[in-house]
C-alpha cells in the first residue's frame, strides 16, 4: 500500500503519521517498529523469532532493536525529508543535510557489519538464530542500497544478511506484494 503520511486514515490509527502501525482486528492498534516486532514475536511463539527468552536474550534482542529503531533508521530521516534538518530551502542546504545522512548511514552500515562478522543473524550464540530483529534489518539494507552512493556493497556481511533473507519464499512474496501495490 502506497502511504500518505499526512492522511485522516493515517492519522486515525496513528496520531504521530508514521509508520509501522499494526491494527488488530479488535481495532486495538500498536505503534512503534521495535515494539510491534517484539509483540509479534510473543504472540507467535511457534514461529520461535523472539531471539530467546532468558534475560540476555532478551536484552539482545532489546539492544538490537534500539539500534536499529534510534541509531539506524533515524540515521536515514535527513536523507528521505532533509528539509526537516535545515531552515534553509536552497538546493545546496538539501544536497549538503542528504549527505550529512548519508555519512550517518555509512557509520551505522559499518556497526551493523561488524557485529555480524562471523554470524548468519543478529541475535543468538555462535553463527545465531533468525529473528524478528533480522527482519527489522532488512528494509534497513535495502534503504542503504538505494541511497548511499555506492550502495551497500562495502559492508560484506551486511549483503550476506541481505542475501539470506532475500532467499526465503516467504519474504520474495512479501517484496513482489509491496511491489504490487505500490504499482496501483
Ligand atoms: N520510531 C518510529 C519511527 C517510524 C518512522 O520514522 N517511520 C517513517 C517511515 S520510515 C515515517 O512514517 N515517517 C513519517 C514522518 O516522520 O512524518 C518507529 O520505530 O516506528
Amino acid at each position: 500500500m502506497r502511504v500518505n503520511y499526512g492522511s485522516p486514515r493515517l492519522l486515525d490509527v496513528n496520531p504521530a503519521g508514521a509508520v509501522p502501525t499494526l491494527r488488530e482486528d479488535d481495532g486495538w492498534t500498536l505503534t512503534q517498529a521495535g515494539a510491534i516486532l517484539d509483540y509479534l514475536a510473543e504472540k507467535h511463539p511457534e514461529a520461535g523469532l523472539s531471539g530467546g527468552e532468558s534475560p540476555r536474550e532478551e536484552a539482545e534482542a532489546h539492544r538490537w532493536s534500539s539500534f536499529l529503531t534510534s541509531d539506524m533508521h533515524a540515521a536515514f530521516w535527513p536523507i528521505f525529508l532533509p528539509f526537516r534538518y535545515t531552515t534553509d530551502q536552497s538546493d545546496a542546504a538539501k544536497e549538503a543535510v542528504v549527505a550529512a545522512g548519508q555519512k550517518l548511514v555509512a557509520r551505522q552500515m559499518t556497526a551493523l557489519n561488524t557485529h555480524l562478522d562471523r554470524r548468519h543473524w543478529m541475535l543468538g550464540e555462535g553463527r545465531g538464530k533468525r529473528s524478528v530483529i533480522d527482519a527489522y534489518a532488512f528494509p534497513m539494507i535495502r534503504w542503504g542500497m538505494k541511497v548511499l552512493p555506492n550502495g551497500v556493497a562495502e559492508w560484506a556481511n551486511v549483503v550476506a544478511l541481505h542475501d539470506r533473507l532475500a532467499a526465503d519464499p516467504a519474504v520474495q512474496k512479501v517484496l513482489a506484494d509491496e511491489a504490487a501495490a505500490v504499482a496501483v
